[in-house]
């Protein structure tokens, strides 16, 4: 295809033509590709200590129950004879890019929303081909270059292609126009709609509504007296309605942030607690933009404008405790105390997108709640209205 002819018009809503890639047990793929043994089998991606949970699993798996983010623990049981692999974190960064890779080379507009799904904006080029034959070209290019299997969803917009994919997976593919796209959504559970939360699917059920159909034919006023704003938004995806665009940024290499002080210092618990500061904004914008690190890094700068620097690599993450204790040890190891200090700063790199359950190799759902409840409250109140014991300034009693 020629980039020149993708005409984009995103604003004229009725004519988009919006495409969902999304790679199948993306995580469990990859193993596969390594050990073929694997294929045909009921497999888990997950850590391995007692408190890890499930990254993702493969089909055959999820037949016994298994999925995402559910504890190893239960897994085991409901799956004794599966097969529990340790992740790969290094190896799905290097497979997600690939895809990336051809995704960039190919695609008028795309949005990398996530390790393995991509948005595509192909609204404009269907006065030139023929949209849907195009999609399902690309995706055999994918599963050819790359050995991944993967699957696409083309519609009017995201929600619906988003929909539509998680319909036809794994290994399917899908067009969605819109004169079918209600009689496409009607039939389906509420629960297909993305973002619509325990809660709220508890209080619609008791409601009565369970497809998506029923959902439609409330009023939208009513969806904003139960849940404000947000039920306003769904009323209006049960309408197969979402003018979200896809929007293209180049994913950021680094993420960083240092401090010069107006008088050195040597203060070394003051200095922890502006990294411990730095670290948890860093985080919080990580995980906003939801991606994860594998490589954090501080740097000093004496007074006399000496300058240190030292870096860690550690498992992809975005939780702050894992953050603060590998800048902790950093600075224990970089600073030896005693010398005035004129500038501090925290870096993170080697970065990857994803959303934050991806680094549940070995951490629990406790702390990914823990770090979701800050986040929400920072959200509301700005970055600094929810803080660590450690980087509160109490003032000391004489
Ligand atoms: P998904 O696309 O949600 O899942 P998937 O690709 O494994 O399976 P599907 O066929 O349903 O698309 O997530 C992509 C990868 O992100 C997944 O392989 C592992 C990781 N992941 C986690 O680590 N934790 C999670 O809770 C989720 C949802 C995904
Ligand atoms: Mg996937």
């Amino acid at each position: 295809m020629n980039k020149i002819l993708a005409v984009n018009k995103l604003s004229d809503a009725l004519n988009r033509y919006i495409a969902l890639f999304d790679l199948d047990a993306f995580f469990v793929s990859v193993e596969r590709l390594q050990d073929k043994r694997l294929i045909g089998k009921p497999v888990i991606v997950c850590g391995m200590s007692g408190r890890s949970v499930v990254s993702t699993c493969s089909y055959e798996a999820r037949k016994f129950g298994v999925h995402s983010a559910m504890p190893l623990l239960m897994a085991k049981h409901l799956c004794p004879n599966g097969i529990y692999v340790n992740g790969h974190m290094e190896l799905y960064r290097k497979y997600s890019k690939m895809v990336t890779d051809i995704i960039a080379a190919k695609a008028p507009v795309y949005e990398k929303a996530s390790i393995d799904e991509h948005y595509l904006d192909l609204s404009g080029m269907e006065r030139f081909f023929d949209c849907y034959k195009w999609t399902q070209e690309l995706r055999q290019f994918i599963i050819k270059n790359t050995g991944l299997p993967i699957s696409c969803a083309l519609s009017v917009n995201k929600t619906i292609a988003k929909i539509a994919a998680d319909e036809v997976k794994p290994n399917g593919s899908i067009f969605v126009p819109r004169q079918e796209v209600q009689s496409f959504l009607d039939p389906l559970s509420i629960k297909k709609i993305p973002m619509l939360g325990e809660k709220t699917f508890q209080v619609l059920s008791s409601m009565g509504i369970s497809t998506i159909q029923m959902l439609r034919e409330t009023s939208p006023e009513m969806m904003k007296r139960l849940f404000g704003k947000n039920g306003e938004v769904l009323w209006e995806k049960a309408n197969g309605r979402d003018d979200t665009p896809v929007i293209q940024h180049r994913e950021r290499k680094s993420l960083s942030n240092e401090r010069t002080f107006e008088k050195d210092t040597s203060d070394r618990e003051m200095l922890e607690r502006v990294l411990v500061t730095m670290v948890e904004h860093l985080a919080y914008d990580l995980r906003k933009e939801q991606s994860l690190t594998s490589c954090v890094a501080i740097k000093i700068r004496y007074s006399d404008f000496t300058t240190r620097t030292a870096e860690k690599h550690i498992p992809f993450t975005s939780f702050d405790h894992l953050l603060i204790k590998a800048i902790k040890e950093l600075f224990v190891t970089l600073y030896p105390g005693n010398l005035p200090v004129r500038l501090i700063g925290v870096r993170f790199s080697s970065m990857v997108k994803g959303s934050w359950q991806m680094d549940l190799f070995d951490d629990t759902p406790q702390m990914a709640r823990l770090n979701s409840a800050m986040d929400t409250i920072r959200n509301r109140f700005g970055t600094d209205a929810v803080k660590r014991a450690v980087d509160i300034n109490i003032p000391k009693k004489d």
